[in-house]
């Protein structure tokens, strides 16, 4: 029997070493939508103040140097989800809202790493890498493959993004408050069905107006990217949006508060178009853009309120993070650009969405675990593609580096007990970028200085740039001439990191 006992030990201790037998933490992964690095309280706000954000920052760690992988949403999340780097696979840019899935079933994802644990896992929010095989998702139907076949348990999902068609939640596979008399109809390619669009019926844009892109159908006062038709009875109204999620997310937490989980939960604000809830409307001096900064910091408040009713935070992960830097307008007048003030959503840094400089990739990064980590602030250089392969580590499983090619088990980073983290990263825009310890080399990249539309800098330079960021943070020094035999190793090393291609 002692035989049988110490066996069944060495059997738990085994399959989860970090933890020495202790039940296995919860995990949730807050993924907020275009919020900068200098976008809440404890990354200098001013303006705004993020209690919510502030308190993981507070009981846990705050990351200096945290990144996403990319200045848009669809590569970040395509790497953080695969551990590949988006830029190996082709299609991984910002997809259409009828885009099929691009994420392969068959390999090993960030759910699926917890699902081989025993956990429940379930994604709440704002999907954007596609749904549907390759003639992309059956709106009326039976929507797949899509998040159960890459390993989400439980789905409540918004398709692509707030201000693209079809606007309606999508719940486990199908639409959610579907009427099957009045079928959805979606194209990205030309108009379809009779609704008005921003382009023809301005006069019926009751909500906001759109400023470059933005003109095609009109689905609750505000014109889309896309054109629809049908669904009535299950568009989403962009107001509750946040409470919707919220209460998702949170009875998802009480639903499994017996199981080990992980819960992917991706807010949709601050993306376009920002239509706080009233109770958040005109209570920063920023405009909307503001207002849901205090949106997504009450959906964090909802998360660690519920955690702390249902006794699980000392054992919960709880990470907050952003998919890309941030961005002033991103297509409709929504005074954004008018209320800025001194407000610097990059905080620090240069550039923001879209954008080579660090403002593109490097984001608010909070991680607390009450049970193992001590609060702190971290300035070791970590990335969201790295969750897969350290999470494995934390749980006991080998990565499978056929596919997960890029992502690095840097657990002891995540955890306050490595204060460097990765050696190499590469940051992807427009253009590649790699980080050596503070130097960071932009490769060369033609085009214009700032983005049309968002007025971005893109960081593009026809002989690249180099800069230290220990002495200049703001990418204001291209050292690239003085440091000509740096810049050019780092360019053979990107080069090296970056050439394989990627297709499962
Ligand atoms: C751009 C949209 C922008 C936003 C972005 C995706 C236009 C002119 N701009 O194409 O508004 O939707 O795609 O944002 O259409 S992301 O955060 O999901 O990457
Ligand atoms: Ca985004």
């Amino acid at each position: 029997m002692w035989a049988r006992f110490s066996c069944l030990v060495l059997a738990s201790l085994f399959a989860f070493p970090a933890f020495g037998g202790n039940s296995k933490p919860n995990v949730v992964l807050i993924y907020a939508d275009d919020i900068g690095y200098g976008d809440v309280s404890c990354y200098g706000a001013k303006r705004v103040s993020t209690p919510n954000i502030d308190r993981i920052a507070k009981e846990g760690i705050r990351f200096t140097d945290g990144h996403c992988s990319s200045g848009t949403c669809t590569p970040s999340r395509f790497s953080m989800i695969t551990g590949t780097y988006a830029f190996r696979k082709k299609g991984t840019g910002v997809l259409p809202g009828d885009a099929p899935l691009i994420i392969p079933p068959d390999i090993t994802t960030l759910p699926k790493v917890f699902q081989k644990a025993g956990y429940q896992t379930g994604v709440v929010g704002k999907w954007h890498l596609g749904l549907g095989g390759s003639g992309g998702p059956d709106w009326n139907g039976v929507i797949k493959p899509g998040p159960a076949e890459i390993g989400f348990g439980e789905s409540f999902i918004i398709p692509a993004t707030g201000d693209r068609v079809p606007c309606v939640y999508v719940e486990n596979g199908r639409v959610a408050g579907l009427d099957p008399n009045d079928p959805i109809q979606v194209s990205f390619k030309k108009k379809i069905g009779n609704e008005p669009t921003g382009k023809e019926n301005p006069e019926l844009l009751t909500k906001m107006r759109w400023h470059h892109g933005h003109d095609m159908t009109i689905v609750k006062g505000i014109s889309r990217i896309g054109w629809m038709t049908g669904g009535k009875s299950a568009l989403w109204d962009d107001e509750t949006m946040a409470d919707t999620l919220a209460a998702k997310a949170t009875s998802f937490i009480a639903q499994h508060k017996q199981d080990p989980f992980f819960l992917y939960f991706a807010l949709h604000d601050i993306h376009v178009p920002r239509v706080p809830h009233p109770r958040f409307a005109g209570k920063t001096t920023l405009g909307p853009r503001g207002d849901c900064i205090l949106q997504a910091d009450f959906c964090v408040g909802e998360v660690l309120k519920a955690l702390d009713q249902q006794g699980l935070a000392q054992n919960t992960i709880v990470i907050f993070t952003s998919d890309n830097g941030p961005v002033i307008n991103d297509g409709y007048y929504d005074d954004a650009v008018a209320k800025l003030g001194d407000h610097k959503p990059a905080g620090p840094l240069r550039g923001g969405k879209y954008s080579n400089y660090e403002g593109g990739t490097r984001v608010p990064f909070v991680l607390r675990w009450p049970a193992k980590v001590k609060p702190a602030t971290s300035q070791a250089l970590v990335s969201q593609v790295d969750f897969l392969a350290s999470f494995s580590g934390l749980l006991g499983q080998s990565v499978d580096k056929e596919t997960a090619r890029d992502s690095q088990n840097t657990l002891d980073a995540f955890l306050g007990k490595d204060p460097t983290g990765r050696e190499y990263l590469i940051e992807h825009a427009n253009k590649l970028s790699l980080r050596h310890g503070s130097w960071k080399y932009i490769e060369p990249g033609k085009g214009p200085k700032k983005a049309a539309g968002t007025d971005t800098e893109l960081g593009l330079d026809p002989s690249g740039m180099l800069f230290d960021l220990s002495s200049d943070l703001g990418e204001t020094n291209n050292l690239i001439e003085k440091h000509l035999d740096r810049a050019k190793a780092m360019a053979a090393k990107l080069k090296e990191q970056s050439s394989a291609k990627w297709n499962p």
